[in-house]
């Protein structure tokens, strides 16, 4: 039966539509307003609420029936002789087409995460949409050699010496990093944007939630904050941030003794990070503490990616949780 379907869906439009093109498309969205999924969807079949997230669905859901050509052997009797026929007729095959896509924002309407579940006659119209947007807004980015120019750092993101990455809402200011690379099993990861309970600086703190499961066969899993979002070195972007001479940041662990790597640069493509530095394999406090990684000695004349924590499933198997809160670069 499924074969018959994805061999319609294959008539029907021009290539064949995988989920794979859709994936894409959505990972192309992750990072951008709202507004430009509806632009690309449509408007959507609803929305709710969950504290600060908004989970945006996609819905389509319908039966009906398809006939399909049936061949019957019927065996029957002459005297003691048995005779075999054959028979073809058309059977009325109930179908079911459904598809629901969901894209989480947060509550200023930036797409931070997406899902979905269906089949292909379900969701071979988004499928489409979501290639050709794929198709407009991402690829071509790779074809044309843009001019490499590196802006200075914005002085919205400037706060007296420091370049501000987060420390309570900024994050979510696109003209600063956003961290919307997320990488490896990164189903596994989960975050509070502004969690309100023991922030290291005003009222907010990041909680990151990575589960330890390998939901993508990798293994590990992580986030890098870039500029702009999504930026993996195919875009003209990031920052000059070469008046800094460090990287500082504070965060906390849950238990005690998680494990993680956090750093900054390395990104590379057409427009590469010019520097890329680490502090490797940290095990976090339960209290809030303060690291810095130091940069006096690296090229940071253009920095798209601003910041990164990694984790691995082999040294926090049961997962583990942690915060972050004041990064900058100094
Ligand atoms: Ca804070």
């Amino acid at each position: 039966m499924q074969k018959i379907f994805i061999f319609l869906l294959c008539l029907g439009l021009s290539g064949c539509a995988t989920f794979g093109q859709m994936e894409r498309g959505l990972n192309a969205l992750q990072g951008r307003d709202v507004q430009i999924a509806f632009d690309v969807l449509g408007y959507p079949s609803g929305k709710q609420e969950f504290g600060n997230d908004i989970v945006y669905y996609w819905q389509v859901d319908s039966s009906g029936a398809i006939l399909l050509p049936q061949t019957s052997t019927t065996t029957g009797y002459v005297g003691m002789t048995p005779v075999y026929g054959s028979t073809t007729y058309n059977q009325v095959v109930p179908v079911n087409y459904n598809c629901l896509i969901k894209l989480v924002t947060d509550d200023k309407g930036v797409i931070k995460t997406w899902e979905y579940n269906g089949n292909y006659g379900g969701c071979a119209s988004y499928i489409k949409r979501l290639n050709r947007y794929y198709n407009q807004e991402e690829a071509p980015k790779f074809k044309t050699p843009q001019k490499i120019e590196t802006k200075e750092a914005k002085s919205n993101m400037e706060q007296g010496n420091k370049f501000i990455l987060f420390d309570e809402q900024s994050m979510n200011d696109k003209r600063g990093y956003v961290p919307s690379g997320w990488m490896g099993d990164y189903q596994a990861i989960k975050i509070e944007y502004n969690y309100t309970n023991n922030p290291h600086s005003g009222l907010y703190c990041q909680k990151w939630f990575y589960s330890g499961k390998k939901t993508n066969g990798q293994g590990w899993g992580g986030v890098f904050w870039q500029n702009p979002p999504n930026n993996w070195g195919n875009v003209d972007g990031g920052f000059n941030l070469s008046k800094f001479s460090k990287l500082t940041f504070w965060a906390r662990g849950e238990n005690g003794g998680e494990v993680l790597t956090f750093g900054m640069g390395g990104i590379t493509g057409r427009y590469s990070d010019s520097a890329k530095a680490e502090l490797s394999k940290i095990a976090l406090t339960k209290e809030w503490k303060q690291y810095t990684i130091d940069l006096k000695d690296k090229n940071l004349a253009r920095i798209i990616g601003g910041f990164f924590w990694t984790v691995n499933e082999a040294d926090n198997p049961n997962g583990c949780t942690f915060y972050l809160d004041d990064i900058a670069y100094e």
